[in-house]
C-alpha cells in the first residue's frame, strides 16, 4: 500500500529552525553537499523546508521520469523570487525564463523556432565557428607574447569573453569584437555584473527580497545595480540592431533579433525580455562548463589524445562542412555530457506538479514543489557505475541513457539556449583540440561551490601548448 505524504522522511517541520542549522554548514554554498547527504541519510526520497520555501527531494531516473510524466502543458520551475522581484520594481517585463501559464506557452512556441529548432543550425555553426577561429588566434597571440611557447592562465575570463562573443553572434549577427585586445569596457562591465547578479541572488532563496529591499540591505541593492548593468547593456545591443535592421543585408542571416522583429509575432516588449535573458543566461554557464571540460582534459591526457583523434578524423571526412563534422564527434558529445554530470550548471531541476503522483511508495499531491537533484544523481554509484570517473564513453549509443542526461534540463521547459549552447561548446572544443594540448599542475582536486549556479571553489590554472 501506498504511504501518505506526511511519512515522506526529512526535515521540513520547522523551516526557521532549518535555515539556521543550514546557514551554520554554510549551506549557502553547499547545497549541492547539502543535498548529498540528505540523500544519505534519508534515502531516495525526502520533504524539506529551509526558509520559506517547503520542497520534495528525489534522485532516482527512474522517478525523474514520473516527475516529467506529471508537469503538465505549462511546466512551471521554482520561482527565483529574485529575480521577479527586480522586474516588478524597475517595471520590466518577464522574458520566457520568468513567464508561466500560457504567456509562457505562446512566447516559448515563437522562439523556439528561431533558437533552438534544427534549422537554425545552419545559420549558428559559420558564425560560432568564426569566434572559435578567433579564439584560436587569440591564444595563439598569448602564447607567443610570452615568449615561452606555452601560456599559463586562469582561463575563466577568456572564456567569458568567448562565451558572450558567441551568444551575441548568434544574436545579432554581428560581432562584439571580444576576441580582440582592447574590449568595450561595457562589455566587461556586462560580463562582471552576470557573475553578480548570479552571486547575490542565492541568499535570496531562502530570504525574501521583499524585506531585504525594506531594510536596504546591500545584497537587494548590489543585485538591483547588477540587473541594472545587464539590461542597459542589451538594450543598447538591441537598439543598435534596430536603427539598422533597414539595411540590405540580404542574403546573409541578420540574427535572432532581426528575425523575430521581421516574423513580427511578439511585442517588441515581449523580444527585448527574451533576447535581454538569452545574452544574459548564455556567458556563465558556457564557460564555466567549457572550464571544466579542459580541466577533466588536462587530468586525463589520454583521453585528450583519444578526443583529438576523433576531432581530426572527423575534420578529413568531412571536407570542410561543419554541419557534417559536428555530427562525426560522439566523443567530444560524451565529454561535455559527462563535464554536465560531475559538474552541472543547475544544482537541481524542479517542477510543481499538476496531478498526484506516487514515487517511492509515497503519495504526493498535485502543486507539489518537486526537485530532481541533478547533482546527487550524477554521483550516485547506483546510476553511474563507477561515478567519481571522468568516461566520455559512458554516452556513446550502447549504454542505457534514461533520464539520465539532463545538463539542459527536460521537455517543453527545458534550456531555451540549448543548441546554442551545445553547439557553440562543440566547436570550440573542436578548435581547441585541433591547436593546442592543455596541461595542468598538479593540484588537489577543484570542489564546486554554489552562487546560484555551481562554479569552481578555486580558480584553476591551465597551461596551453602549441601541437
Ligand atoms: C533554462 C541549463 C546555457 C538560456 C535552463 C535550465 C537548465 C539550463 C537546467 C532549466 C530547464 C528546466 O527547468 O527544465 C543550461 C546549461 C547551459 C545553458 C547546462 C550550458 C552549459 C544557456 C544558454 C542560454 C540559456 C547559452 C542562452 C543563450 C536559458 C533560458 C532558460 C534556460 C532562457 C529558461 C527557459 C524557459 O523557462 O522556458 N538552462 N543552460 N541557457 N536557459 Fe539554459
Ligand atoms: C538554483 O534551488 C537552485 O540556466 C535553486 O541560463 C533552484 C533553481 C531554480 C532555477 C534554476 C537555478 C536553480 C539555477 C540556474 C538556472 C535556473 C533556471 C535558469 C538558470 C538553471 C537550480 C540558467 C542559468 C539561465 C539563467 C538565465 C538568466 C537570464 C539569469
Amino acid at each position: 500500500t501506498v504511504q501518505a505524504f506526511s511519512e515522506i522522511p526529512g526535515l521540513w517541520k520547522n523551516g526557521v529552525a532549518n535555515l539556521y542549522s543550514f546557514w551554520k554548514l554554510d549551506g549557502f554554498k553547499n547545497i549541492h553537499r547539502v543535498m548529498l547527504h540528505n540523500f544519505n541519510t534519508f534515502g531516495p526520497i525526502y520533504r524539506e523546508k529551509i526558509g520559506y520555501y517547503e520542497s520534495v527531494n528525489i534522485i532516482k531516473p527512474e522517478d525523474a521520469a514520473i516527475l516529467f510524466k506529471a508537469e503538465g502543458h505549462y511546466p512551471k520551475r521554482l520561482k527565483v523570487e529574485a529575480w521577479t522581484s527586480y522586474r516588478d520594481y524597475r517595471n520590466r517585463k518577464y522574458g520566457v525564463l520568468l513567464k508561466n501559464g500560457e504567456d509562457w506557452r505562446s512566447n516559448r512556441v515563437i522562439l523556439n523556432r528561431e533558437v533552438i529548432s534544427p534549422k537554425v543550425l545552419g545559420n549558428f555553426v559559420p558564425l560560432l565557428d568564426e569566434v572559435g577561429q578567433d579564439f584560436v588566434a587569440r591564444v595563439n597571440k598569448k602564447i607567443e607574447r610570452t615568449g615561452q611557447g606555452k601560456w599559463t592562465t586562469d582561463l575563466s575570463h577568456e572564456l567569458f569573453k568567448y562565451a558572450l562573443e558567441s551568444v551575441g553572434s548568434v544574436l545579432y549577427g554581428e560581432r562584439l569584437g571580444l576576441m580582440l585586445d582592447y574590449i568595450d569596457p561595457e562589455a566587461q562591465h556586462f560580463i562582471d555584473c552576470i557573475s553578480l547578479m548570479f552571486k547575490t541572488t542565492s541568499p535570496m532563496l531562502y530570504i525574501p527580497p521583499g524585506l531585504l529591499r525594506r531594510v536596504g540591505a546591500k545584497v537587494w541593492r548590489d543585485h538591483v545595480e547588477a540587473w541594472d548593468g545587464i539590461f542597459n547593456q542589451a538594450d543598447r545591443c538591441i537598439q543598435n540592431i534596430y536603427r539598422t535592421m533597414r539595411q540590405d543585408r540580404s542574403g546573409t542571416y541578420p540574427g535572432v533579433l532581426a528575425s523575430l522583429l521581421m516574423l513580427d509575432k511578439l511585442s517588441i516588449e515581449d523580444i527585448k525580455a527574451s533576447i535581454t535573458e538569452l545574452m544574459a543566461g548564455g556567458v556563465d554557464t558556457t564557460s564555466i562548463t567549457l572550464l571544466w571540460t579542459l580541466y577533466e582534459l588536462a587530468r586525463h591526457p589520454d583521453l585528450q589524445e583519444e578526443l583529438r583523434g576523433e576531432v581530426v578524423g572527423a575534420r578529413a571526412s568531412s571536407q570542410g562542412n561543419m554541419l557534417q563534422m559536428l555530427k562525426r564527434i560522439p566523443l567530444v558529445k560524451g565529454a561535455l555530457k559527462e563535464t554536465l554530470r560531475l559538474h552541472p550548471v543547475a544544482v537541481s531541476l524542479q517542477r510543481y506538479i499538476t496531478e498526484d503522483i506516487v514515487i517511492q511508495n509515497y503519495h504526493i499531491p498535485s502543486g507539489t514543489l518537486v526537485q530532481l537533484g541533478l547533482y546527487a544523481m550524477g554521483r550516485d554509484p547506483s546510476v553511474f557505475r563507477k561515478p567519481e570517473q571522468y568516461l566520455p564513453s559512458r554516452w556513446l549509443r550502447t549504454e542505457n541513457q534514461y533520464f539520465r542526461s539532463l545538463g539542459f534540463g527536460f521537455g517543453p521547459r527545458q534550456c531555451l539556449g540549448r543548441r546554442i549552447a551545445e553547439t557553440e561548446m562543440q566547436l570550440f572544443l573542436i578548435h581547441m583540440l585541433e591547436n593546442f594540448r592543455v596541461e595542468k599542475q598538479r593540484q588537489v582536486e577543484v570542489r564546486s561551490t554554489f552562487e546560484l549556479i555551481l562554479l569552481p571553489e578555486k580558480p584553476i590554472l591551465l597551461t596551453l601548448k602549441p601541437l
